[in-house]
């Protein structure tokens, strides 16, 4: 067990759960960013992690986060933070920059402003869409730490200001901040805006008569889909290591949607899930990310870090969860 303390932006988001739960069962005091007045999550989060302390402050205030950070006085600060839907970001492009990009030379100056670039360690959630799916120099083999980045979005391209300023604070102040640039993952505490809980909230209702259909966008694009609770005990491996660096995280297996599709409804015995899809084009994008391929052997290598979860576990976990969760609020209603 240590004594070390940790502050996270974006505790009420996927990442947040899942890591909150890996510190305190680790030993550390946590503190986390919560924003707005009545943040409707806020409640849900401190019933279920009662030990937290929870700061008010919005990466958008850069005062709020020095503020945040002198409170907490963290050994260790997880920036989850962002705007993360790729499809709101290109209806939010300025909001999606301000957050996503700006918002984390916000976090880096209230670390050396406050005058904790010695003290404390920075990990910052660099995404897979700085790639941006043109597979053109690495064929086949899956993005590394070395391929090139062609963001596709507005996500994507505030992600990559977001990168290139964490390593330019790593490499002009000595700061201890590292980069997990992590593939897509997913689990029972995934938004339902995102593609993978979209369908398996979607499946459970078909399943239990609570629904007709689903609406969804494309349904070719392939991801490299692997489940968060691996992926935050990455983000903590890499703040432990002796260097800062960066890291992929990925399972290194793609899959379509139309996949996720075969696999999620034959969880609950429908074979042909067409009759059940119904496409809308308002779930589609300017620009879409054709395919996401990770090659996570760095990470393996240097860190030790293994994924437990396959896709088709990932697939069970989240629609069994959805199933049950449904069945309880209908005995309950
Ligand atoms: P998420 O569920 O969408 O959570 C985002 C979090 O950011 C929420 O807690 C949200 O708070 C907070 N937030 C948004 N704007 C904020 C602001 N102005 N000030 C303070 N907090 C703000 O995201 P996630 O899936 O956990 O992902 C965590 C991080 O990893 C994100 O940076 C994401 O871009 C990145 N990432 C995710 C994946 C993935 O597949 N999940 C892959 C690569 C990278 P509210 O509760 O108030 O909305
Ligand atoms: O689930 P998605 O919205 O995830 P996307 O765009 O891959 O982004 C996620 O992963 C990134 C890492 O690569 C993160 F950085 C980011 O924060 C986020 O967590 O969409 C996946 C695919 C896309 O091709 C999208 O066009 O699913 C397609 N799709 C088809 N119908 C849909 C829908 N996506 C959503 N959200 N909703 C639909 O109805």
């Amino acid at each position: 067990m240590t004594s070390k303390s940790a502050l996270i932006t974006g505790i009420t988001g996927q990442d947040g759960g899942h890591l909150t739960r890996l510190l305190l069962d680790e030993g550390y005091t946590v503190f986390g960013i919560v924003r707005g007045q009545s943040n409707p999550k806020r409640a849900a989060f401190s019933q279920e992690f009662p030990e937290v302390t929870l700061i008010e402050a919005d990466l958008l205030d850069a005062s709020s986060v020095i503020r945040a950070v002198d409170l907490a006085d963290p050994d260790e600060f997880y920036n989850l933070a962002a705007i993360s839907h790729v499809g709101y970001s290109f209806r939010n492009p300025v909001l999606t920059l301000d957050t996503t990009g700006k918002g984390v030379l916000h976090c880096l100056e209230a670390i050396r402003i406050t005058g904790r670039a010695e003290t404390t360690r920075f990990y910052q959630a660099s995404t897979s869409e700085m790639y941006g799916g043109l597979d053109y120099n690495r064929p086949g083999l899956g993005y590394d730490e070395d391929s090139l980045f062609h963001p596709r979005s507005p996500y994507g391209v505030a992600k990559l200001y977001a990168h290139w300023i964490t390593r330019n604070y790593r490499e002009s102040y000595g700061i201890f901040a590292s980069c997990g640039i992590l593939f897509n993952h997913e689990g029972e505490r995934r938004g339902v805006e995102f593609v993978t809980r979209k369908i398996s909230d979607a499946v459970a209702r078909i399943s239990l008569g609570l629904a007709d259909d689903v609406q969804l966008g494309d349904l070719w694009p392939k991801r490299d889909w692997g489940y968060a609770g691996d992926y935050v005990r990455g983000m903590w491996q890499m703040l432990q290591h002796s260097e800062p660096d960066d890291f992929v995280l990925a399972t290194g297996e793609t899959h379509s949607i139309e996949e996720f599709l075969d696999r999620a409804f034959a969880e609950v015995g429908i074979d042909d899930w067409h009759p059940y899809v119904v496409r809308n084009e308002s779930f589609t994008r300017p620009a879409e990310v054709d395919i996401l391929l990770g090659n996570p052997a760095k990470a393996e290598r240097v860190l030790g870090w293994r994924r437990e979860v396959d896709f088709e576990g990932l697939v069970r976990r989240m629609v069994t969860h959805d199933v049950e969760l449904l069945r309880g609020q209908s005995v309950r209603s």
